[in-house]
């Protein structure tokens, strides 16, 4: 008997073993092509099938792993305990197929549906895993060190969330036996000639109407495209286009925002200026905005995850501003989208002018791979060397003792 079938016949044994078993594999990054060769002519859903349940499972158990990593005073939250039942429930569901038979469609279908089913059990995952941050930082506070621990798993853990949801939509959209209408040529959520131009402009379009209903003023749109490939050749890549369209509505509700309310009494707003180049390499899109700009030591916090969460004071002062405000976690995930397949998402700044934010994303789709954690000895490692001390000089808080020397504590 195989052992993953000695565990289910054995519902007595904790789901723990079933977690154990599952993330001593790695996660299989797939590429733009491999995702597109399965949802193509000769797409097979057996294949897909066999395939995702076993790569659901240790994608799952790998991050399980991690959130056992977090804090008991995190873990012990009824948000973080209801998230874990999520992700337990779902894990034991998929394991389930791993004995039935491939060439049954009944098999095939039940599948499917329990994907969908899955997809809609963890649609709240970012809002309760929020929560749950909030509620530590409210009872225990935010230190330097804690924001860091948080930073780095979350990054890992909506990672991991966008990538088995892609997995789980591609399977569930190309198997679903209809096509989709308004977009014949897409692979699932993927467009194989995403016109980035497009998305820029339905992005931009969508932030302005958003900015004239709360400030009845919004910038302009002031846009340049180069191809290298050829002069006014649109600018094409394999992507998803509802994840790039994601990470340009955050910049472009961050730049009005920041346009708006540094020109609040003037009475021309200055555009905002993005550029898309495509070269060999590299598609990039540059938006610069005059929005006044943030200072250097606060970009990080743009993209903190402890620092995002709770309302600060200044920003219930803001309230009216909220929908534009660019919800807490816009950046963080805007960034891990970018990433995902490999490119970034940085932001530049001057403080007193204004605010470049640069999307780099891969020009080729074979280079267009899913960027996935896992749980090994070097993950473990973040999350134990916590409490060391940093290795960079405090600057002196008292100028009175410049020159004395300092003794180490
Ligand atoms: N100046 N520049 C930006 C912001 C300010 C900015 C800003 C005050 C800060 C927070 C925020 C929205 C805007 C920008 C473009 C960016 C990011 C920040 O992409 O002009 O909401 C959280």
């Amino acid at each position: 008997m195989k052992f993953t079938q000695f565990l289910l016949r054995n519902s007595s044994i904790p789901k723990q073993a079933l977690v154990d078993r599952f993330s001593k594999f790695s996660p299989s990054p797939l590429s733009m092509k491999q995702f597109i060769d399965f949802g193509s002519a000769n797409a097979c859903e057996k294949t897909s099938f066999v395939f995702l349940r076993q790569e659901l499972p240790v994608r799952l158990a790998n991050i399980m792993k991690e959130i056992d990593f977090l804090p008991d005073k995190l873990l012990s939250t009824p948000s973080l305990q209801l998230l874990q039942s999520w992700y337990a429930t779902s894990l034991m569901e998929i394991v389930g197929f791993l004995e039935k038979e491939p060439d049954d469609k009944k098999i095939l279908k039940k599948f499917t549906e329990t994907l969908v089913n899955i997809r809609n059990r963890h649609n709240n995952v970012v809002t309760t895993m929020a929560q749950g941050v909030v509620e530590y930082k409210d009872a225990f506070g935010s230190d330097p060190v804690t924001n860091q621990n948080v930073q780095y798993f979350l990054d890992r853990f909506y990672m991991s969330r966008i990538s088995t949801r892609m997995i789980m939509n591609q399977h569930s959209l190309i198997f679903d036996g209809s096509a989709n209408p308004a977009h014949p040529k897409h692979i699932g959520t993927i467009d194989p000639d995403c016109d980035v131009t497009e998305v820029v402009k339905d992005a931009f379009d969508s932030s302005k109407m958003l900015c004239e209903q709360y400030y009845l003023t919004s910038p302009e749109i002031d846009l340049t495209q180069v191809n290298a490939k050829g002069p006014d050749q649109p600018l094409r890549i394999v992507y998803v286009p509802s994840h790039l369209y994601h990470m340009l509505f955050e910049l472009f509700k961050n730049a009005m925002r920041a346009t708006v309310e540094t020109h609040e009494m003037a009475l021309h707003l200055p555009p905002v200026k993005v550029r898309v180049s495509l070269g060999s390499e590299d598609l990039t899109i540059k938006i610069s905005d005059r929005g006044g700009g943030v200072p250097l030591r606060k970009i990080e916090r743009l993209f903190s995850y402890m620092y995002s969460t709770a309302p600060s004071p200044v920003d219930i002062d803001n309230s009216r501003n909220a929908p534009l405000a660019g919800f807490g976690y816009g950046l963080p995930i805007s960034r891990l989208y970018a990433k995902y397949f490999q490119g970034d998402l940085q932001l530049y700044s001057m403080e007193g002018y204004g605010t470049s934010a640069v999307i780099y994303l891969k020009a080729l789709s074979s280079e267009s791979v899913e960027r996935l954690p896992v749980y090994n000895q070097s993950a473990i490692r973040h999350y134990q060397t916590s409490n060391e001390a940093d290795d960079w000089c405090m600057p002196s808080k008292d100028p009175k003792k410049l020159g004395k020397y300092e003794k180490r504590s």
